[in-house]
């Protein structure tokens, strides 16, 4: 005699293949639900469409805020990197493109003088000479027919949120093989320089080219390190910044309180194999008339 087999349905019955069905719906909608928040790696997921609005840690989606007259309608990112806190000193990874950066040292290829220094009460450029042994020259962005100049001036505002108008022109600096600048602040101590119509209170170099090798901008005094022995201002120590075509390093040679931070000393490490570009913009507390 034939046994007849069961169908699935009148094993188990109708509520068991209902449970079944509802169990794999919820399965398939909390594994939906955790892929769309998971964010996988770029070379996983395929390239991403930049997005204009910001996500923040609960993956909330926050778009531009309502912006006063003279602000912008829309969310601006420029990645950084704090290099330092003593001094205050940031990394602009990509700030320009090498296309701009190679027009800048065009512009500035057949205008080159040897650099000049501020020099202080009772110095002579007899005596300081070999402080600074690079080449350079000054363009403000207003005589740049190509606009580059406006551009990039344009970006360290925004990324300063220190006004244009207290800017100085762009010095455009070449260093060769063997070429430097000693270790030296930018802001004027009133007791060495006499008094200033305004102070140097920020710093902008924008590298215009790599350098193979040396050509470091260096804070010896960085976190305090070096400041109490007798430093030697030729000495290429402490935090080293290595120039790579198209970063951008801000520091800060001011303290909130006004009064000069004693760790914004830096200088330029001679260069030792390559050429070294930079282009460095002075900003100041002041607008700059001059
Ligand atoms: O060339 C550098 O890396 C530093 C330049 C500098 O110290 C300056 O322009 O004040």
């Amino acid at each position: 005699m034939k046994v007849k087999a069961k169908s699935p349905k009148a094993k188990f019955g109708l509520p068991a293949v209902f449970l079944l069905c509802s169990l794999f719906f919820f399965v398939g909608l909390f594994t939906f639900t955790l892929l769309s928040h998971v964010s996988f790696p770029q070379f996983l997921s395929g390239p991403r469409s930049v997005s204009r609005t910001l996500q923040s840690e609960d993956g909330e989606d926050h778009g531009p805020m309502p912006q006063g007259e003279t602000g912008d309608s829309f969310i601006q990112s420029i990645p950084f990197q704090v290099l330092s806190w003593k001094p205050r000193a940031l990394y602009f990874p990509r700030f320009a493109t090498a296309e701009q950066c190679e027009s800048v040292i065009e512009m500035a290829k057949t205008k080159l003088r040897p650099s000049a220094l501020a020099l202080r009460k009772g110095e002579t450029t007899e005596s300081t000479k070999g402080t600074r042994t690079s080449s350079g020259t000054f363009i403000s962005a207003s005589e740049d027919e190509t606009g580059i100049l406006e551009i990039i001036e344009e970006k360290i505002a925004r990324a300063t949120m220190l006004p244009r108008t207290h800017g100085e022109a762009f010095n455009v600096l070449r260093y060769e093989i063997g070429q430097k600048y000693d270790s030296h602040y930018d802001a004027f101590n009133p007791s060495e320089y006499g008094q200033q119509k305004s102070q140097r209170f920020a710093s902008f170099l924008l590298y215009l080219s790599d350098v193979e090798e040396g050509g470091e901008t260096m804070f010896p005094f960085e976190n305090g390190l070096h400041m109490g022995m007798s430093y030697d201002y030729k000495k290429c120590i402490g935090l080293k910044v290595m120039p790579r075509q198209g970063d951008g390093l801000l520091f800060y040679s001011v303290l909130p309180n006004g009064t000069i931070d004693q760790t914004s000393l830096h200088g330029s490490c001679p260069v030792i194999k390559g050429e070294k570009w930079v282009a460095t913009k002075w900003i100041r507390n002041q607008e700059d008339l001059e």
